[in-house]
C-alpha cells in the first residue's frame, strides 16, 4: 500500500476565473502529487510503512523528521483544502451559523478576519478556521504545519496561502485571491460537518 493523490471533489475547470483549471493542474496535479510521491519514498525508510497518514505525520513530528513531516503534512493539508472549496456558493446555516454569529458577530466579520489572517501571514502557510475548546477561532500556521499535530485545534476549513496557490491566476496579489475564494468558494457545509471534531479524519488515508 502507498498513499495516493485524492481526486478533486469537482472538475478542475469548475471555478472559472476564480481558480483556473491551470491552477488545479499545477497545484493538485504537480505540487500535491509531489508531496504524495516524496512521502511514499520517505515513510518506509522511517519504518512507517502501512501507517495511516495522520499516524505518519504525528510520528515524523515527534521524531523531528522534517522532510517526512513537511511532505506528509502537506498531503493532509491539501486534501483538506480541496474539500474546503466548492464551486457552488454556499452560506453557513444551522449550528455553524449560530456559532459564527456568537463568536464573530457575522459571516462578513469572519470572512474579513480570514482575509486579514491570510494576507498578513508572512511567507508560506495556511489560514484556518478551527474549533478551539468550544469557540470558533481564525488562525494561521506556517509552511506545512497542520492541526493534525495540534490536538487543541479541530480543523473546520482552510485556505492555502502558499504562493503556488494563487500565482497563476493572481500573480503576487494574495489579497485578491483571498477575496475571491473567501467570498465565492468556501465550502461552509464541509466546515459544518467538521463541527463534530473529526475534521482530521476527513483528509486522512491508509498508507
Ligand atoms: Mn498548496
Amino acid at each position: 500500500m502507498a498513499f495516493v493523490l485524492p481526486d478533486l471533489p469537482y472538475a478542475p475547470d469548475a471555478f472559472g476565473a476564480t481558480l483556473s483549471a491551470e491552477t488545479f493542474e499545477y497545484h493538485h496535479g504537480k505540487h500535491h502529487k509531489a508531496y504524495v510521491d516524496k512521502t511514499n519514498e520517505l515513510a518506509p525508510k522511517a519504518g512507517l510503512e502501512g501507517k495511516s497518514l495522520s499516524e505518519v505525520i504525528r510520528a515524523a513530528h515527534e521524531k523531528g523528521d522534517k522532510g517526512l513531516f513537511n511532505n506528509s503534512a502537506q498531503i493532509w493539508n491539501h486534501s483538506f483544502y480541496w474539500q474546503s472549496l466548492t464551486p457552488k456558493a454556499q452560506q453557513p446555516s444551522g449550528e455553524l451559523a449560530d456559532r459564527i454569529a456568537a463568536d464573530f458577530g457575522s459571516v462578513e466579520a469572519l470572512v474579513k478576519k480570514l482575509a486579514e489572517e491570510g494576507a498578513g501571514h508572512f511567507a508560506s502557510g495556511w489560514a484556518w478556521l478551527v474549533l478551539e475548546g468550544d469557540k470558533l477561532k481564525v488562525t494561521s500556521l506556517h509552511d506545512a504545519d497542520t492541526p493534525v499535530v495540534h490536538a487543541g485545534l479541530k480543523p473546520l476549513l482552510t485556505v492555502d496561502v502558499w504562493e503556488h496557490a494563487y500565482y497563476i491566476d493572481y500573480r503576487n496579489a494574495r489579497p485578491k485571491y483571498l477575496e475571491a475564494v473567501l467570498n465565492q468558494a468556501l465550502a461552509w457545509d464541509f466546515a459544518a460537518t467538521n463541527l463534530d471534531g473529526k475534521g482530521v479524519s476527513r483528509a486522512d488515508q491508509q498508507g
